[in-house]
């Protein structure tokens, strides 16, 4: 239930100590989504851009979007109104330093010999065609096409198309135009939702077909993702399946409450449905009233204060007698953001086994790392950063890996391969070795 106008915006709060070990996964679990409604929804969807190409796309952004392109697809060079010059020092700064850090992430080709004679080698190579998806709704996204852009110009992808959907007047937000430029993008889709996911899985007219297909978005843009992944006519591949963003705090009696309550609500700003979780070790009675009190001040002062009435009484505050007890828990929970406010906050690192990004420290906010740090913002939520990385440089690359025999190497392996090859009775595969030592 939303908290009415007028209410105390406040979290749910709890102590293990007086919760039972069901009660305690019960907190770990995310909202349920029902995924068979919306496949109903966005299955004829995938299918009439599939079928119709362009039309549907201007037909589909007419009836979600309530904009009649005349064209679907605007083609570099972008025209770019002129930006605020301090937007534009931003954009810039955060460009440079994100491009550092996913510079930082090409790997140098990898080439061992594993016996006399055989050598294996791993290089990369860039994934040709990636389509990169920047969502629009509540707000204008410019760090995300940074985020998805830039590894894939470091990976050095030939053809980049970004796809968002138009603003009421059928543009593109400028901000997010001038990324498109400094990424080299190919293509801007004017199109947001399954539409989108669907034109460039598949291709139209004017929307080029592409490999991967990576970002954000609602429960339509990810269930069309899903889709598309599983149809094997459509031959393209996604980042991660994704569900609404979400951010865990850990904080002791070192903690500056109203950093932790700032933190809690640029999180909570996202949507109804973000979760924010405060794990609390050892927080005094007068500590936690403290945290509660700043949440609340700050944020009836927040233009989006009705986003967060929706998002923090879904959200709780969790107290644990010790770190280890923190550290398990926010490991179960694998969030997508972990915030680290303690006494030592690099101590407790090497305990983090599930997260999406880390902040350490009471100076690092999530929102440095939202915008302009270096490290990418498209990350594992929902709890599959149990196996899932955050996008990275290599999320648009592909490992390729070779070998290379001697003669001697091939002498020296064949026993062995001729050996298992007649354990799987594939006599074939035996054969290619034999034909090539049985002279010596
Ligand atoms: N916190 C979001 C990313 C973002 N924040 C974009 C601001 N703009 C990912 O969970
Ligand atoms: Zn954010």
């Amino acid at each position: 239930v939303p908290t009415p106008e007028g209410m105390k915006i406040e979290m749910r709060s709890f102590d293990k100590n007086n919760l039972s070990k069901e009660e305690i996964n019960q907190l770990l679990q995310r909202p349920i989504i029902k995924a068979d409604e919306i496949i109903d929804i966005v299955k004829p969807i995938i299918d009439q851009v599939k079928l119709h190409g362009d039309s549907a796309i201007k037909e589909l952004t007419s009836k979600f979007d309530k904009v009649d392109l005349d064209s679907v697809v605007l083609t570099a060079p972008f025209t770019i109104p002129k930006l605020n010059e301090n937007v534009k020092n931003s954009i810039d700064l955060a460009y440079n330093n994100i491009r550092k850090f996913h510079e930082a992430q090409l790997t140098d080709p990898i080439t061992i010999e594993t016996m006399p004679g055989v050598t294996c080698s791993r290089f990369s190579r860039p994934i040709e065609r990636v389509g990169i998806y920047v969502p629009g709704g509540t707000a204008v996204l410019p760090s995300t096409a940074l985020m998805l852009g830039i590894p894939a110009q470091v990976a050095g992808c030939s053809k980049i198309v970004l796809a968002t959907p138009p603003a009421k007047d059928g543009s593109i937000a400028p901000e997010v135009l001038y990324v498109a430029h400094l990424i080299q993008a190919h293509s801007v889709v004017m199109a947001g939702g399954a539409q989108a996911i669907a034109a460039m899985a598949y291709g139209t007219e004017t929307v080029s077909k592409v490999d991967k297909i990576l970002g954000p978005g609602n429960q339509f843009v990810t269930c069309a993702k899903m889709i598309v992944q599983n149809d094997i006519m459509a031959m393209v591949s996604i980042d991660m399946p994704a569900g609404p963003s979400e951010l865990l705090v850990i904080a002791d009696m070192t903690c500056e409450p109203s950093y932790v309550a700032s933190d809690l609500l640029s999180q909570a700003e996202h949507g109804p449905d973000s979760q924010v979780v405060l794990v609390g070790v050892n927080l005094t009675n007068e500590m936690q009233a403290e945290i509660s009190k700043q949440l609340d001040e700050q944020a009836n002062k927040l233009p989006r204060v009705g986003i967060i009435r929706h998002s923090i009484p879904k959200s709780f505050s969790i107290q644990f007698d010790n770190y280890e007890e923190a550290m398990e828990f926010s490991n179960n929970y694998a969030p997508e953001h972990l915030i680290l406010q303690t006494a030592e906050p690099d101590s407790l690192v090497p305990k983090v086994l599930n997260a999406g990004s880390v902040f350490v420290g009471k100076y690092s906010c999530e929102s440095c790392g939202d915008y302009a740090s270096g490290t990418n913002h498209t990350l594992p939520t929902y709890g599959f950063a149990r196996m899932y990385s955050g996008v990275n440089t290599s999320s648009f690359q592909k490992h390729i890996t070779s070998q290379k025999l001697s003669k001697e190497g091939l002498q020296s392996i064949s026993n062995a391969v001729m050996t298992l090859a007649e354990v799987e009775g594939l006599d074939a595969h035996r054969n290619a070795v034999y034909i090539r030592v049985k002279d010596n």
